[in-house]
């Protein structure tokens, strides 16, 4: 991809619905107006959607269905959390890329990829991220608070993704405590969110968004052909990925700066009434230890309050359910 291609894009989305010439491009940029034919070949043969006329110029007739850094920008600009972002066409595993590129420096960033070849679920458990349908994400912040708030950080960022994706779904959109968010009894999102910490406190969150955002229902493989799902099957339209990815970096700022300021308390009974655990017997399994049981509440800290078939009670910070 030439150098130039994300200002161009940049550009071409700044004046989005607005023809904007050749000369205006190239003097924007300092480059010729042969360089800026050939960057908006190049976009255009990678299925850009950009329509040239003489005289008039160019226009992004419709936001493309891949990530460009020039158009992630401009979003992640207006919002001001990350330092900076990261866009790429292939990796093996954002939340890997994330953990690599925070260290030696306090920076917030975000990094995106069109396609993950060795994604990663909790537990190293794989998660599959294929090329075009998905929003596969890591953010790297830096709260300045001790690492037992990391799980708080996890239920807040649980209801931001939850509110993002029910805003394009027609179905309700509910929280599987901890770290999924299910549609219709299977599983659209998983997410993570680990941590890099020392005895002062944490130095860096890295959290992990996995969103099948346009798969349809013959794209999943194996297992995950009765387990899981995604947005357009419950929205009845393609997701437009931009629109997706501003709602949610929208909705992650304001739940990030909750966390900061007020204590879980305050969203518990909005988490409680998100999540899809209750009145059932669910599987449980903690630290290895395995139990069928029913959960009755989360408590102020946000510990999982659960009653086994034997009748004793649990109190979990993280566990693996099985619904
Ligand atoms: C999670 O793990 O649900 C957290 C997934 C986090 C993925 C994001 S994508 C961006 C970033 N980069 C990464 O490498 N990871 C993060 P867990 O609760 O362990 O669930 C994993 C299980 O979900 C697998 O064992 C499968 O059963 C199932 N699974 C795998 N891929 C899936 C998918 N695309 N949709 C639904 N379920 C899936």
């Amino acid at each position: 991809m030439s150098k130039y291609s994300k200002y161009v894009m940049q550009l071409l989305y700044q004046h989005q619905s607005n023809y904007i010439s050749g000369q205006f491009i190239a003097e924007h940029l300092s480059i010729s107006r042969t360089a800026v034919k050939k960057v908006i070949d190049q976009l255009k043969s990678e299925g850009c959607d950009i329509e040239s006329i003489n005289h008039k110029g160019h226009c992004l007739i419709e936001l493309p269905d891949k990530w460009y850094s020039g158009i992630v920008e401009s979003l992640i600009d207006a919002q001001a959390m990350f330092n900076h972002v990261e866009v790429l066409e292939q990796i093996d595993s954002t939340q890997l890329l994330a953990k690599q590129k925070l260290v030696g420096n306090s920076e917030t960033f975000m990094i995106l990829s069109d396609e993950q070849t060795n994604g990663k679920g909790r537990f190293n458990r794989p998660w599959d991220s294929p090329r075009g349908n998905g929003l596969w994400m890591s953010i790297v912040l830096r709260p300045k608070v001790s690492f037992e708030m990391i799980t708080k950080f996890n239920l807040f960022m649980a209801l931001g993704i939850k509110d993002t994706m029910q805003r394009f779904c027609n179905d309700k959109v509910t929280i599987k405590w901890p770290n999924d968010i299910y549609i219709d009894g299977r599983k659209a999102c998983g997410f993570l969110t680990e941590m890099v910490a020392n005895s002062d406190g944490i130095e860096a969150v890295i959290c992990g968004i996995g969103i099948n955002m346009n798969h349809l229902p013959d794209d999943f493989q194996g297992e995950l052909q009765q387990k899981a799902t995604s947005m357009r099957i419950h929205a009845n339209q393609k997701i437009h990925r931009y629109q997706l990815l501003e709602v949610l970096i929208h909705q992650i700022e304001k739940r990030y700066k909750q966390f900061l300021n007020q204590p879980f308390s305050t969203i518990r009974k909005e988490y409680i009434e998100a999540s899809n655990i209750w009145n059932r017997t669910l599987k449980f399994t903690d630290n290895g230890n395995q139990f069928q049981g029913e959960a009755i509440d989360i408590d102020d800290e946000g510990y999982l309050i659960v009653i086994d078939n034997q009748k004793e009670y649990h109190k979990l910070m993280s566990a693996d359910i099985e619904l």
